[in-house]
């Protein structure tokens, strides 16, 4: 067996997609998500001119072979644009071998561990008052788990709140637009925030909430103990993780659950904060970190020190990678839960899709592989368009993490 062809597919039905086809010379193919938000055409030339050259004439069936020549044999290892790259080719290759086996992808990771995958969805507001009812929709469409993000006063934007209400999309400019942060007047509000969410819903509902990487440390360990009377399920991105020691300082002090990972790439970004116990969630994805094969390895030692999966799932991976996160999420011992953003019906239409949504969860259908294709004359509707997420700088001009 062999794969005879393959081609990437941009195509941008209200945000841009990059996908992966993997055409076999049996007829069989497979489909893989190479979305990098931004710099989208970036992965794109890696995979025409870098991978698929290689690729012609492998033998598809031999996926951990594959990862490994991509990974081992470019000599530059890690990074963004090689490891969605490389997710592409596994995510496609996983889908083929299920195809072929006849088996939805989850029953060929080891089955079912689980009948459902608890998601949690995105409630946004301009302000306190907007969030609250926000969270009371989100309950009442089903959800048992919500993150909760809000405009702050005396802050023209805050991370989270979109500009439409179903369809929360940041990367909406043709370049970077300038949002202007100040922590002070974040941490000031966050807790009145979750304070005002508890005493209208009780406590049954998950609450989560992302810092968005914008924390120093002891700002983040103030904050997390601030909200402990709240009982979140989670303080994502607390603050940036490249320095994964950055973590012990949070950890010290307060025992609100840390997530993070959602812009990691490998097991090495996080084995850190794994192996010292200084998370509680680990957020890494299908497409940014290596596919299937290297989330695996990732989840495996998580579940050595009783971290749990928590994975990113925005509205910038596409209806590709959220069925093969379903699919893992249904298999993985260690799962936590996994982070839902809907796609607009002109994305669903471009992907059409086994994976459903009922009373807080999702099903990622029994169809053979990860259940999601892509109706290729669909796509060709909607043209790449150049997308950027914003930049934020403090107040007085300094860069910061948007
Ligand atoms: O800002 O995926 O938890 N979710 C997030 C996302 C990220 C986007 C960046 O492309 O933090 O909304
Ligand atoms: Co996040």
């Amino acid at each position: 067996m062999k794969i005879q062809s393959a081609k990437v597919i941009v195509t941008c039905p209200g945000r841009n997609f990059v996908t992966l086809k993997l055409i076999t010379d049996q007829g069989v193919y497979g489909i893989g998500d190479a979305t990098l938000n931004g710099r989208e055409l970036a992965v794109v030339a890696y995979l025409e001119e870098h991978v698929i050259p290689c690729l012609i004439g492998m033998d598809p069936r031999r996926i951990e072979d594959i990862w490994q020549y991509f990974y081992r044999g470019a000599y530059w290892r890690r990074g963004p644009v090689t490891m969605s790259a490389i997710a592409a080719v596994d995510t496609a290759l996983w889908d083929i071998k299920a195809k072929m086996a006849g088996m939805p992808l989850y029953d060929l990771l080891g089955g079912k561990s689980r009948e459902g995958v608890m998601v949690y969805g995105h409630a946004n507001g301009v302000d306190l008052a907007e969030t609250v009812d926000e969270v009371g929709r989100y309950i009442d469409m089903g959800y048992k788990a919500i993150r909760a993000q809000s405009g702050v006063p005396g802050l023209k934007d805050a991370y989270g709140v979109g500009r439409g209400k179903m369809y929360y999309e940041p990367a909406d400019a043709a370049l970077p637009s300038l949002t202007i942060w100040d922590t002070h007047k974040y941490l000031s509000f966050v807790p009145k925030l979750f304070e005002r969410l508890r005493e209208v819903y009780g406590f049954e509902p998950h609450l989560l909430h992302d810092g968005h990487h914008r924390m120093t440390p002891l700002e983040a360990a103030g904050l997390g103990k601030a909200l402990e009377p709240y009982r979140l399920f989670w303080l994502e991105d607390a603050t940036p993780a490249e320095n994964q020691e950055a973590f012990r300082l949070i950890r010290q002090h307060t025992t609100t659950p840390l997530a993070v990972g959602e812009v990691f790439n490998t097991i090495w970004d996080c084995k850190d904060l794994i192996q010292n116990q200084l998370i509680d969630y680990i957020r890494c994805t299908v497409v940014r970190a290596g596919g299937i094969t290297h989330l695996r390895r990732i989840a495996d030692l998580a579940a050595l020190y009783q971290i749990k999966t928590g994975s990113h799932g925005a509205t910038d991976l596409s209806p590709v990678t959220m069925g093969a996160a379903l699919h893992f999420d249904s298999w993985v011992p260690n799962f936590g839960i996994q982070e839902y953003m809907r796609h607009t019906p002109e994305t669903d239409a471009v992907f059409p899709h086994a994976y459903s949504f009922a009373q807080g969860l999702l099903y990622p259908g029994e169809t053979p592989g990860h259940g999601v294709d892509l109706d290729e004359a669909e796509a060709a509707k909607y043209p790449y368009k150049p997308a950027y997420l914003p930049v934020a700088r403090l107040e007085d001009g300094t860069m910061w993490n948007w």
